[in-house]
């Protein structure tokens, strides 16, 4: 049975950080009590991608938290990772699910309830919807409402994330949606303390009447 626990959803962007510091930081998100993570290149070659994959799993394993590859099953396939993350110009959900096989991961972006539940008629384990809020991490940045958020959670009975410019001080506007968990990359990867940085998330969120 795969273990899927979405409430501290941690994703990674390795870009401005050397790789010793990227790791660390990884660590530190790690010791901070995320629940799952999310390595998200999109500037590497394949081979980059891999080694780095390797690496992250490295430190994943060690605090069993399962680690979801953005966009690249090859990649997912290749280090043995617990799951994959597909968006919506990537390998559709059934196709994804196909080739990781029944007991992976398979995570999947939904900006509106069609896509939603297309995704989870394909074999999605769970959803990230999103942007909640404007983002300044590399992404095309349409906004979902908190409206679209909640029906795509009645819509679904597959667990569901929110996602795109949270922290600590605004998530509250998640209060009363239904959600399961939340998707972080800034607010744990930009931090001075990372590890702190996550468990004080993660305690925002579970403070929440959802
Ligand atoms: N998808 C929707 S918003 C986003 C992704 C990958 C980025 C979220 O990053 P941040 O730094 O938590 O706003
Ligand atoms: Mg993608």
């Amino acid at each position: 049975m795969k273990k899927l626990d979405t409430t501290m959803y941690f994703i990674t962007d390795s870009t401005p950080y050397t790789e010793e510091e990227f790791l660390r930081r990884v660590e530190e998100a790690c010791k901070g009590g995320v629940t799952l993570i999310q390595l998200r290149e999109k500037d590497r070659t394949t081979r980059e991608y891999i080694s780095l994959a390797e690496k992250t799993h490295e430190i994943t394993l060690r605090y069993d938290i399962p680690l979801i590859i953005d966009d690249r099953v090859d990649v997912a396939l290749a280090i043995n990772a617990e799951g994959v993350h597909v968006g919506q110009s990537d390998m559709p959900v059934r196709t994804a699910r196909k080739l990781m096989g029944d007991e992976k991961i398979v995570g999947a972006t939904a900006k509106t309830v069609p896509q939603a539940i297309e995704a989870y008629e394909q074999g999605a384990d769970y959803l990230g919807v999103g942007a909640i809020y404007p983002t300044t991490t590399k992404v095309k940045t349409v906004l979902t409402s908190v409206d679209t958020l909640k029906e795509i959670v009645k819509a679904v009975p597959i667990k569901v994330n929110a996602i795109g410019g949270l922290n600590k001080d605004n998530i509250f506007v998640l209060e009363n949606s239904g959600i399961d968990g939340i998707c972080a990359v800034s607010a744990i990867m930009k931090a001075d303390d990372p590890k702190l940085a996550a468990s004080e998330l993660k305690e925002a969120f579970l403070k929440l009447k959802l």
